[in-house]
C-alpha cells in the first residue's frame, strides 16, 4: 500500500483485483442469483443468532457509503424480551388506529395480497431487532456537527444491512410503524437521533410461507441511453 499526500491530507493506493470480463460476468450473476432470492419474511423462529453474525451485519451496514463520510446512523439491538414486548405493544397501538382510520382505502387494498395487518408477532417471535435511527445531526464533544443527505446515507446503510441478512442466511421484514416516536422513547435516544426503520432479524420459521409475487424484469424499470 502506497501513501501520499493531495492538498494536506493523506491518501492510500486503492485497487481492486484484476479480472477477465467474464470473471465480472460471473461475479454480477452470481451476486444477483444469490439476492434475488431475498424475502420480506414476516414469520420468524425463535432460534438465536450468534453474536458474531449480528456484529458482523452491523459492520457492513457501517461500511456503506455516506454524505462526507459522518455516517449518520446509529443501529440500536434488541435481544432483550421484555423490550421486544414493550416495542411489540407500541407499535401495534399505532398500526391498530393505522389500520382502522389512517391508511387510505386504497392503501388497504394495495396491502391485501402481502396478508399484513396491525399484528406485529414477529417483534417478539424474532430474537433480534435492529431499531435504526437517523442523525440529524452529530454531537461530538458538546459540539454539533453538521450531516448531509442523511435520509439517502441511511437508506443506503439499511440496503447494505438487508443485504448482508440474507447473505447470513437470515431473514427480515423492513417494518415502518408510523409514527415511530415510541421508538425513542423506549430505547432513550437523543433527539438529534430520528427512528428510520426498524428490522426484526432471525431464521425463517418452519413452514414459512410469503406471498407468491414478482419483481418487475429489467425492461420496465430502465431506460438505456
Ligand atoms: N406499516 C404498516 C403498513 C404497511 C405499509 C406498507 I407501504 C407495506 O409495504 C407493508 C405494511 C405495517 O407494517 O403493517
Amino acid at each position: 500500500m502506497t501513501r501520499k499526500e493531495i492538498d494536506g491530507f493523506p491518501y492510500i493506493s486503492y485497487s481492486r483485483p484484476q479480472i477477465t470480463d467474464a470473471q465480472s460476468i460471473e461475479m454480477s450473476t452470481s451476486f444477483y442469483e444469490i439476492l434475488s432470492k431475498r424475502r420480506t419474511v414476516r414469520e420468524f423462529s425463535t432460534r438465536p443468532i450468534p453474536e458474531k453474525v449480528i456484529s458482523n451485519l452491523l459492520k457492513t451496514a457501517g461500511s456503506a457509503p455516506s454524505g462526507a463520510n459522518k455516517q449518520p446512523w446509529t443501529f440500536c439491538i434488541v435481544t432483550d424480551p421484555a423490550i421486544k414486548k414493550q416495542i411489540r405493544v407500541a407499535a401495534e397501538a399505532e398500526e391498530k388506529v393505522n389500520y382502522s382510520s389512517r391508511m387510505s382505502p386504497t392503501w388497504i387494498q394495495d396491502l391485501k395480497h402481502l396478508g399484513t395487518d396491525w399484528q406485529k408477532p414477529f417483534l417478539e417471535d424474532a430474537p433480534a431487532l435492529i431499531v435504526v435511527f437517523k442523525q440529524s445531526y452529530g454531537v461530538e464533544k458538546g459540539q454539533k456537527i453538521q450531516h448531509y443527505y442523511v435520509n439517502e446515507s441511511v437508506g443506503i446503510a439499511c440496503g447494505f444491512l438487508i443485504a448482508a441478512i440474507h447473505q447470513a442466511g437470515l431473514v427480515t421484514v423492513t417494518h415502518t410503524p408510523s409514527p415511530m416516536n415510541f421508538l425513542s422513547k423506549i430505547l432513550n435516544r437523543p433527539s438529534h437521533e430520528k427512528p428510520f426503520l426498524l428490522l426484526p432479524i432471525g431464521f425463517a420459521a418452519e413452514d414459512c410461507h410469503v406471498p407468491a409475487i414478482e419483481k418487475k424484469s429489467l425492461m420496465d424499470f430502465t431506460v438505456y441511453f
